[in-house]
C-alpha cells in the first residue's frame, strides 16, 4: 500500500469489487467558487455521481495525507477555508506531504492521486491550459503535462477563454493527448458551447468514450485523455457577456501584476464578481452535467 495515500473505505470497496468510481477535484471547491455555493455544489456533484451509478471520490491533501474520498466535514472545511488552503499542483505535493499540510488539488494533482488509487476517470469543470500571452510569460498549466503522462480520462466542459484555446489544443496535439467532443465537433468554451476550434473526434455515447479509453489503455500509452462536454444549451451564457467579463478580468490581472499560481484563481473570482453570479450558476450546471457523463462512462468502463 502507498505510504502517503488514504483511500476512503467506500471507495476502496468499490475499486476492489471492480465497481465504477469517479474522481473529483478540490481546487474547484476552495478556489473555483465562493462559500457556501462551493460546498453545496461539491455535495450535489457527489450525489449526481451516485445517481448515475458510480461512487464519488473527491480528492485533496489533508494533514499531509493524499485523500481519495472525503467526508462531508472535510469538504465543508475546504470550502470554508477557500483560498486560505494551498492550491496544490504537481510541484506542491512533496512539500505539503512532508509538512503535514493541506492542499486543494488541481486537475493535475487530482489525476496523480486518482491514478495512485486506481481510479480511471475524473470529472471537473474546466482544465488549465496555455494562457493568453504565454509566448512571453510561459504560463502553461501543469494540467497539460499531466494529461500527457498520467492515464486518467478527464471529463470537462472545455476551457475558459481566459486561456488561448488554439494554443492549448496545439499543446495537447504535440503531447499526443486525444481531445474528444461529446456530441460535438467543436471544442466547447466552458460557459458557451462553441469556441471556433475543432476537437479530434466527436463521440456520441458513454459506451464509445469507454471503448476509446480502453483502447488507449490496451496500447499502454502513458498519457490520459480529455473529454469535452458542452454546457447544456439552457445554461450557456451569452458570448458577448462572458467575453466582456473575461477581457475585464484579464486587464485587472495585468494592472495588479497577478502572476504564477494566483492567475487562474484571480481570473475565476473576477469573472464571478463581474457577471453578478450568473456565471456561477452556469458553472454549477456544467459541472453536474460532466459528473453525470463521467459516471455513465465509469459504468461502461467497469463492464
Ligand atoms: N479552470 C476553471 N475552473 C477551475 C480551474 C481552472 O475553469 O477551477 C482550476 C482547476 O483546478 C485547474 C486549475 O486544474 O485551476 C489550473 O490552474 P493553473 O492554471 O494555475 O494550472
Ligand atoms: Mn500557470
Amino acid at each position: 500500500m502507498n505510504k502517503v495515500l488514504d483511500v476512503a473505505p467506500e471507495v476502496r470497496a468499490a475499486l476492489d469489487a471492480g465497481r465504477p468510481v469517479v474522481a473529483l477535484e478540490s481546487t474547484i471547491i476552495s478556489h473555483g467558487m465562493p462559500y457556501p455555493k462551493n460546498v453545496e455544489t461539491a455535495l450535489l456533484v457527489e450525489q449526481c455521481i451516485r445517481d448515475n451509478g458510480a461512487v464519488p471520490a473527491t480528492i485533496a491533501v489533508i494533514g499531509g495525507r493524499l485523500k481519495a474520498g472525503l467526508s462531508r466535514e472535510e469538504i465543508e472545511y475546504l470550502g470554508k477555508a477557500g483560498r486560505g488552503v494551498a492550491k496544490a499542483s504537481r510541484r506542491d505535493l512533496p512539500a505539503l506531504v512532508a509538512r503535514g499540510a493541506d492542499g486543494a488539488t488541481t486537475v493535475a494533482t487530482t489525476m496523480i492521486i486518482a491514478h495512485m488509487a486506481g481510479i480511471r476517470i475524473f470529472a471537473t469543470g474546466g482544465i488549465g491550459g496555455v494562457h493568453r500571452g504565454a509566448e512571453t510569460t510561459m504560463d502553461i498549466s501543469a494540467d497539460l503535462e499531466e494529461l500527457a503522462q498520467t492515464p486518467v480520462m478527464v471529463v470537462c466542459a472545455g476551457a475558459k477563454s481566459i486561456l488561448d484555446l488554439g494554443l492549448t489544443l496545439e499543446y495537447l496535439e504535440t503531447k499526443g493527448v486525444p481531445v474528444l467532443g461529446y456530441g460535438t465537433e467543436e471544442l466547447p468554451a466552458f460557459y458557451t458551447r462553441k469556441s471556433g476550434f475543432s476537437v479530434d473526434y466527436r463521440v456520441d455515447s458513454p459506451e464509445e468514450l469507454a471503448a476509446i479509453f480502453k483502447a488507449q489503455r490496451a496500447m499502454d500509452y502513458k498519457g490520459g485523455m480529455l473529454v469535452t462536454n458542452p454546457i447544456p444549451e439552457e445554461y450557456a451564457m451569452p458570448k458577448a457577456v462572458i467575453d466582456r467579463a473575461i477581457e475585464n478580468a484579464l486587464q485587472d490581472a495585468a494592472a495588479q501584476g497577478i502572476h504564477g499560481k494566483e492567475t487562474t484563481p484571480f481570473l475565476l473570482a473576477k469573472i464571478v464578481e463581474l457577471t453578478g453570479g450568473d456565471s456561477l450558476e452556469s458553472n454549477i450546471k456544467l459541472v453536474l452535467n460532466n459528473a453525470a457523463l463521467a459516471a455513465k462512462t465509469a459504468v461502461c468502463l467497469a463492464q
